[in-house]
């Protein structure tokens, strides 16, 4: 017997290896972090997930996370953690590529269909943004079905976006990088740094801006992007928000309009990581046909998921756009008066933690995914809103403070 142990155990552990996800860490307890509006509270659902990428909050209340090498879990609200789901595309795991966004179709409670974006392995060692669609069981993935695949497969593990995001007249949205080749960006007969619009079967819009040119693909809607990894469409307009990671510096908000050029890399506020000067090929920090940036930082956060958090009136962030920062090491709150920004918080920085993605739930909660080998799944709830005061209450306050004023 002790003769035949160690082989035992030689077969044993890489099994237990294969199975085992990376070992969750105890979980921390619940934190209050203080904000210029009131406490903010800060739980830890989950750990131990590797370089989660994106989340999905699901009708029940459970959520869908994605880990870039490849799994998809389901994590229930309790902070219960699935085994990965099967049907998974394959996808091209090495540097920024693998499983990337999921996203739940408009009409999930009818059709259970979500959408998944990932790095799609090509000949020879290339790779691709792809985009498919599947219907979602408890443990399982059905009717995995490609509805879109970025032209043409390159090699590089860099730049490949991805977010997807749906308009309220049938149309989903794919932010894509341009795979770290800058020109590529401005080139319309390829897909690389190019935002697409796609019907929900994975159609062609009629309307989309080059339909019927010879020279452009007929699913560009916008162009001139260098990697992004957050899209959003704004509740409250319907209008569709970009981010985007800059060079050095020149990280990015657009607002992506059919058929506008966005820049990259004519016109960029950014630098060589290299060189620490402009790339030979950007002529400034504007240029003549091409879209400004909405918002612009001189100091890459190194932008990721984003969300929109309106509708909360009894929330104090009501009304704001949330975005997660990897090097910056926050999640970034720019509070919005109407569709203005008026205003930056860096918050959850004492987690020296890079955040990847972000989202909002219905109850004002907010669901927030850490990139590390060990990432994590947080939820926080926003202070509530200052209380408003009634006219009388207005009026009554201030006969108080002219009392105190009086000598
Ligand atoms: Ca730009």
């Amino acid at each position: 017997m002790p003769a035949r142990a160690p082989l035992l155990l030689g077969l044993l552990l890489p099994l237990l290896a294969a199975c085992a996800r990376p070992a969750a860490s105890a979980l921390p307890p619940p934190q209050q972090e203080a904000t210029p509006d009131g406490d903010l509270l800060v739980e830890t659902l989950a750990t131990g997930l590797e370089h989660p990428w994106a989340l999905a909050l699901l009708p029940d209340g459970s959520l869908l996370v994605s880990e870039r090498p490849g799994r998809l879990r389901r994590i229930t609200a309790a902070g219960q953690v699935s085994s990965p789901l099967t049907g998974v595309p394959a996808v091209f795991a090495s540097g920024q590529g693998g499983l990337l966004d999921v996203a739940l179709d408009p009409d999930f409670p009818r059709n259970r269909r979500i959408w998944l974006s990932y790095a799609e392995p090509g000949a020879d060692g290339t790779a691709g943004t792809a985009v498919a669609t599947a219907t979602l069981h408890a443990a399982s993935l059905s009717d995995v079905r490609p509805v879109y695949r970025q032209w043409p497969k390159l090699d590089g593990d860099l730049h490949f976006g991805a977010r997807i995001a749906f308009d309220r007249q049938g149309h989903v949205f794919i932010s894509q990088g341009e795979r770290n080749r800058r020109m590529l960006a401005q080139d319309l007969s390829v897909l690389q740094g190019k935002v697409v619009r796609l019907n929900l079967d994975g159609s062609i819009p009629a309307d989309n801006p080059f339909v019927g040119r010879a020279d452009a693909r007929p699913e560009i809607w916008s162009y001139g992007h260098r990697n992004s990894q957050g899209l959003a469409v704004d509740p409250r307009t319907g209008r569709l928000w970009e981010s985007e990671h800059g060079p050095r510096g020149g990280d990015e908000i657009n607002r992506p309009q059919a058929g506008r050029n966005y820049g990259w890399p004519l016109a960029s506020d950014g630098m060589d990581y290299s060189t620490g000067l402009p790339y030979p090929e950007t002529r400034g920090q504007q240029a003549a046909g091409m879209e400004p940036p909405y918002h612009v930082w001189k100091k890459s956060p190194a932008l990721s998921g984003m969300a929109f958090y309106v509708g909360h009136p009894d929330r104090a962030w009501s009304d704001s756009l949330l975005l997660g920062a990897l090097a910056g090491q926050s999640l970034i709150r720019l509070r919005l008066d109407g569709e203005r920004i008026v205003g930056e918080e860096r918050l959850l920085t004492g987690l020296r933690q890079r955040i990847r993605d972000v989202r909002v739930a219905a109850d004002g909660r907010v669901y927030v995914l850490t990139d590390a080998a060990d990432g994590r799944l947080l939820r926080l709830t926003p202070p509530p809103a200052a209380p408003r005061r009634s006219p009388a209450q207005t009026a009554l306050a201030r006969d108080q403070a002219q009392a105190a004023a009086a000598p």
